[in-house]
């Protein structure tokens, strides 16, 4: 097997990542870097200009409170966010981010953003808490202000390297290990405090595009799990992993519906025509006390529609036609009217210019004319995003200042973003339980966990200590797939069928008819159920024990070995998790046949998990939700909640 050079980088903070929670760590660490002498490190396994799942640009920024504004306080955004999850968030940790949020988005503007004015030259709102961009480079204007934050404070940065392992010292997380995508080169990275934010996981369950349509998905096929594995097998205590997130998109190609809903007040349909959000408006009675809030959560939006479909009502459409005509009718004159479709039309296309080019490719492919005629949407398939609606991710702590007494003991020990493991700090998807923080929010909350890990190395100045043994025995570890594929592949004369080892796509592909069918995928309508679990579990500890024989052709199929190994850590605290908690909270993103209704009186509460790497066990643990506003609790408790 070709040699391996190993590259130690000693650095003071290492940030794991360069997507948006990253960026604005590195943006605020170096800052105070430069005030305390500290060096900070970024690695990416991709390049930071386009990497993550802003790549593509985006069309929105979906958090932006406006507090000056005066319309809007902290207080509403966490109600908005409490509600939209069925009652499952830490408000100490939406509000920690709500309330930095409006100066990310002001910063991102400064550094060249355009954001969509009114003739007032007031912002343009999408809905209430999002704002219209001209996005499509947003992620390369990001990138720009970190790498300029970077080299300003003597840090630096590395590109298309893969991180696959923490490095420990006992209980205390030291560095991470990984290696380059295109030398041969292992990278040990020693640090004395770590950020996670690798972005979520997309494909650990079977996407409904398959064939020559793969790795179209919504979310982006470059996040694989990494921050959860990464923080799994460091010890983190986890949340809501059972929580993944089902968006409804425009069909296969997976364009937003944000600026249709919100924007043009677009009404979506069954096949005949019923505004299902009005016809099963009474399976929300089920959902107390979320199924009366404002605006409808999430998933159950997903619900309403889902029901249609399973009583063959399919397809769903978004009546954008309707939507383009209503507006255009409300001008004062037949020029003026004229006008404005035209400028509704381009902003048709460009939503999805800025944001889901494909969309517009298949839009022109199949000669949709939006103003014409309607066109289908569906919900998607599973992701794990703790940013978005859905809110998997690490435990971490609050800040102080926002807890009371009831929060205190459970909600707070210590740095702010840190995780249960000493040193190690968690942002963006990575962190779980504060959904809705989308792409302003997951760079302010990397501003947050920044000031607080470079708090946290102040404070604990010392040289990380990594034992050389570990580093060689992680280095054996992810080389391994190589040396199979080398040893082996002369076997037979197709490298694909080969009795002693499983190539990646193969592994990859098992993994999701694994959690497709028993953990509740498209084929299975989201449905499952404990036996199905049970059973998906036990052949998911087949797939963790054939993971040993993963064989890789070259550094990129080590790659997407890693990525397969990373996203079934993933899926195993998924099943685990939705087994445990003995309810269905969110229809709409899964619904467990033998529980399938809510239980507030047992169940509003986090479910957490933690994962011993050694004893390869799983501990499963119920965590009390509390507001930090005590009459929320009042409120609720007098709702049914
Ligand atoms: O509306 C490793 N999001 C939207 N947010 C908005 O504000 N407005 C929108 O319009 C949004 N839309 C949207 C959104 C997401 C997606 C997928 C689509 C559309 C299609 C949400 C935001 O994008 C999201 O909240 C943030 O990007 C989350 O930030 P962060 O930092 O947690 O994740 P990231 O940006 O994806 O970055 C991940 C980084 O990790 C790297 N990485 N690096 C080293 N080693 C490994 N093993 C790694 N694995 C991953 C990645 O390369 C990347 O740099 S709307 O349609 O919903
Ligand atoms: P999306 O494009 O679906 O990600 O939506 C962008 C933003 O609008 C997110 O904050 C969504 O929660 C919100 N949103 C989308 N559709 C609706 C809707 N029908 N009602 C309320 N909020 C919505």
């Amino acid at each position: 097997m070709a040699e391996f050079e190993t590259v130690t980088v000693e650095t003071d903070l290492l940030i794991c990542g360069g997507g948006m929670a990253a960026c604005g760590a590195a943006v605020e660490a170096s800052y105070w870097a430069k005030k305390h002498g500290i060096k900070v490190t970024l690695v990416d396994k991709a390049a930071v200009d386009r990497s993550g799942a802003v790549a593509m640009g985006l069309s929105a920024i979906n958090q932006y409170i406006d507090l000056n504004s005066g319309n809007n306080t902290i207080r509403d955004y966490v109600d908005y966010v409490r509600n939209d999850l069925m009652g499952i968030t830490r408000e100490d940790l939406v509000a920690s981010i709500a309330r930095h949020v409006d100066s990310t988005v002001h910063l991102f503007e400064k550094w060249g953003l355009p954001i969509w004015k009114d003739e007032q030259g007031n912002y343009v709102h999408e809905g209430r808490w999002q704002l219209m961009i001209n996005g499509e480079s947003y992620k390369v204007i990001v990138a720009e202000a970190a790498k300029n934050a970077l080299a300003e404070a003597g840090g630096e940065y590395y590109e298309r390297v893969f991180i696959t392992h923490p490095l420990m010292d006992g209980q205390k997380c030291v560095g991470a290990i990984g290696f380059s995508v295109r030398e041969n080169k292992i990278y040990v990275f020693k640090a004395k405090a770590t950020i996670v934010a690798m972005g979520g996981a997309v494909h650990v369950f079977k996407p409904r595009s398959t064939g020559e349509g793969f790795g179209r998905s919504w979310y982006p096929p470059f996040n694989s799990g990494a921050s959860a594995f990464f923080t799994i097998w460091a010890g983190a205590e986890m949340t809501c992993q059972e929580v993944r997130f089902i968006p409804v998109r425009f069909k296969d190609a997976y364009g937003p519906v944000g600026a249709w809903f919100l924007l043009f007040k677009s009404v979506a349909t069954n096949a005949y025509g019923d505004n299902y959000m009005q016809t099963n408006a009474a399976e929300l009675d089920k959902w107390l006390p979320y199924g009366r809030v404002k605006p409808c959560p999430a998933n159950l939006r997903n619900w309403l529609m889902m029901l249609d479909v399973m009583e063959g009502k399919a397809p769903i459409y978004m009546q954008t036609a309707d939507a383009i005509k209503r507006i255009a009718e409300q001008a004062p004159d037949e020029k003026t009217a004229k006008r404005k479709l035209r400028e509704l039309e381009s902003e048709a296309w460009e939503d999805f210019l800025d944001m889901t080019i494909s969309q517009a490719i298949l839009w022109a492919a199949t000669n949709v004319e939006p103003e014409k005629r309607p066109s289908e949407i569906m919900a998607c398939d599973p992701y794990f995003i703790g940013s978005h609606s859905g809110a998997s991710g690490a435990w971490v702590s609050g800040p102080e200042d926002l807890q009371n007494e009831a929060t205190r003991d459970e909600y707070f020990w210590g740095y702010t973003n840190m995780t249960t493991v000493d040193a190690l700090f968690a942002a963006g998807d990575a962190s779980g339980a504060s959904s809705h923080k989308f792409s302003s929010g997951s760079f302010t909350e990397g501003r947050i966990a920044a000031k607080s890990a470079v708090a946290y190395v102040v404070d604990h100045n010392e040289p990380p200590t990594v034992d050389q043994a570990q580093v060689d025995e992680l280095k054996a570890k992810i080389l391994k797939p190589l040396e199979t594929f080398q040893q082996h592949k002369d076997a037979t004369t197709d490298p694909d069928i080969n009795p002693n080892y499983i190539r990646p796509k193969q592994h990859m592909y098992r993994l999701q008819k694994i959690m497709d069918e028993y953990a509740g995928g498209v084929s299975a309508q989201f449905k499952t159920s404990d036996k199905l679990l049970e059973k998906g579990m036990e052949l998911l500890g087949y797939l963790k024990e054939d993971s040993e024989k993963l064989a890789a052709q070259n550094l990129h199929e080590l790659m997407r070995c890693w990525e397969s190994v990373h996203r079934m850590y993933q899926a195993d605290a998924h099943m685990r998790s939705i087994l445990f908690r003995e309810e269905t909270r969110w229809p709409g993103y899964y619904f467990r046949s033998d529980k399938p209704s809510i239980d507030n009186k047992n169940w509003l509460a986090f479910v957490n998990c933690v994962y011993d790497r050694d004893k390869d066990e799983w501990t499963m643990m119920k965590k009390p939700v509390k507001y930090i506003v005590a009459e929320v609790e009042q409120q609720l408790s007098e709702a049914g909640g």
